[in-house]
């Protein structure tokens, strides 16, 4: 009986993006896509790429083309069934823009302000601090509340919008009623951020680091074991595999990297490199990365081969996702008082 139950209850829904700003990296994966992929068969998934949000930095239109396509290559060679989860291009459902303006009318200039992405972003980018920058959290915040999930998965560096957009899908139903189901931030335990190699004070980001930081999901072996081999590590006197995140940062988040891809604790960890140095560690956790990788990477560049496969994912992904973002647009629209079509 419980088990008729189980499968006859709605599953829950699950909903995230990335943009195609640069090529998925480590980071992206570990802190998202693998637990997206992890959570597939227990949720009713929704998964984008957010090539609006991309456009907020100016962008060569050729690479988000491309990157918006192996994006989707990659999502489905890391595991999400396009069977069981929607799949969609986010500028092919015209409703994330429709609603973003409207909570655009919701959105307070302070709090967008007080963003550190958009602060980051344009110290990075002065000659383009553009209104779309700033208003990213409000289309982010549109993404979400379309799709009514109850969950959203995302590295730590989200955690700031997914926040705000609680606080804009709160001021709505304030006013208007319970328009809005507010979902939960999902943010792993392990992996929530993952740093440059060369740099572990700062985020490894797909569009920022140099590119000595960074390993990419479809970086050949050979070149995720150089990038290993030159990881920055610690200058302490100790020189022993220790999580220490204040003191150790570099090896911390080798440790870190090394348990998302095994699944081991730090403290096994700490037990099998006991009397080894840094120089076993590094190409250690190179090899864990690179195994870990191989059939992600192998599955993308098949799938990249077959433009036709992915073009009848997005479409069919288009028609389901555009179902569910109109039945709350409509709802939203006839809220704030617009004369129905
Ligand atoms: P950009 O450099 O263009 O701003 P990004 O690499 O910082 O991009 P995205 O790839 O857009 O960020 O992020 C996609 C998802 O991956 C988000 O949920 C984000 O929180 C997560 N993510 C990105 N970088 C990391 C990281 N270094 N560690 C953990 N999670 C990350
Ligand atoms: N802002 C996110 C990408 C993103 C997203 C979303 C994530 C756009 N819309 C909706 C979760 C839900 C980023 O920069 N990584």
């Amino acid at each position: 009986m419980s088990e008729i139950l189980q499968e006859t209850a709605p599953r829950k829904r699950m909903l995230s993006g990335i943009k195609p700003s640069g090529d998925l990296t480590l980071g992206s994966y570990l802190g998202a896509v693998k637990n997206w992929a992890e959570r597939a068969d227990q949720f009713d998934c929704y998964y984008f790429m957010a090539d609006l949000h991309a456009i907020t930095v100016r962008q060569n239109p050729a690479d988000v083309r491309r990157r918006t396509l192996e994006q989707l290559a990659q999502y489905i060679a890391c595991g999400l069934d396009p069977e069981k989860n929607t799949l969609f291009i986010q500028s092919h459902i015209h409703q994330h823009a429709e609603l973003a303006w409207v909570l655009n009318c919701y959105s307070m200039f302070g709090e967008l302000s007080r963003m550190t992405q958009f602060k980051d972003k344009s110290a990075k980018n002065e000659d383009n601090i553009n209104a779309g920058l700033f208003t990213y959290p409000s289309l982010m915040a549109a993404d979400i509340l379309l799709y009514q999930p109850d969950l959203v998965p995302v590295g730590e560096d989200q955690k700031q919008h997914v926040e705000l957009m609680h606080d804009i899908a709160r001021r709505f139903n304030g006013i208007y009623g319970d328009v809005f189901k507010i979902p939960e931030p999902f943010i792993p335990k392990v992996g929530a951020r993952i740093m440059s190699l060369t740099n572990p004070g700062s985020k490894m980001s797909k569009s920022e680091n140099e590119d000595t930081g960074r390993v990419l999901l479809m970086d050949p072996p050979e070149v995720v074991m150089k990038q290993f081999k030159r990881a920055i590590t610690d200058s302490d006197s100790e020189y022993c595999v220790r999580y220490d995140k204040e003191n150790k940062p570099g090896v911390a988040n080798l440790m870190t990297i090394y348990a998302a891809v095994t699944g081991k604790t730090y403290e096994e960890i700490e037990n099998e490199f006991q009397g080894k140095g840094y120089g076993v560690f590094k190409p250690v956790v190179g090899e864990a990365v690179v195994e870990h990788l191989r059939p992600i990477r192998e599955e993308s560049l098949r799938l990249m081969k077959d433009k036709a496969y992915l073009e009848s994912v997005y479409r069919a992904g288009a028609e389901k996702a555009s179902y569910v973002a109109e039945k709350t647009l409509r709802k939203v629209y006839k809220k704030v008082g617009f004369v129905a079509k």
